[in-house]
């Protein structure tokens, strides 16, 4: 990033459990690292169910809601905050669309997702929507000073 940028955007991106489990961490960041962007926190553990309750307030009450909470407390995830210009829906291009049946080959749900037929789909990553939301995320992944 040139030192003329005074504020990069950032997006906080999560490698979910099936990307962790099939080892797809390293290739996550590779893309994102060779885009460009920058990791400026990283952090492997397990989610809690507040953390997940926060996270995914807005698909509370919907089918899937039940099933992506037990997805994402199945194993560990990785946490990492990403910096650069216009990096919100430039993780967003680099992820894919949410069906990896759909998303197109050369995104990392395209190249590296499928369908397994469950009740969520299972799509190795998660990118924040807005820059409000990468704010709201950060806080509640990392806590208010991240
Ligand atoms: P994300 O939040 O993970 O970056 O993905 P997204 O914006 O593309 O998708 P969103 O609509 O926010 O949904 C959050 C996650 O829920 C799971 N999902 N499964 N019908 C389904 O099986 C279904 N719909 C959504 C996905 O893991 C999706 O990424
Ligand atoms: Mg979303």
């Amino acid at each position: 990033e040139p030192s003329t940028v005074p504020t990069p955007d950032r997006t906080l991106v999560i490698v979910k459990p099936d990307g962790v489990a099939r080892g797809l961490t390293g290739e996550v960041l590779r893309r994102v690292e060779a885009k460009g962007y920058r990791v400026v926190r990283l952090e492997m553990r397990r989610a809690t169910p507040d953390e997940l309750a926060r996270h995914y307030a807005e698909h509370e009450g919907k089918p899937f809601y039940q099933p992506l909470v037990d997805f994402m407390l199945s194993g560990p995830v990785v946490l990492a905050v990403v910096e650069g210009h216009g990096v919100v829906p430039g993780f967003r291009s680099l992820a894919g669309a949410t069906d990896p049946t759909a998303a197109a080959p050369g995104t990392i749900r395209g190249d590296l997702g499928r369908d397994w037929g469950l009740k969520v789909q299972q799509n190795i990553v998660h990118g924040s929507d807005s820059a409000e939301s990468a704010a709201r995320e950060t806080a509640i992944w990392f806590g208010a000073d991240a």
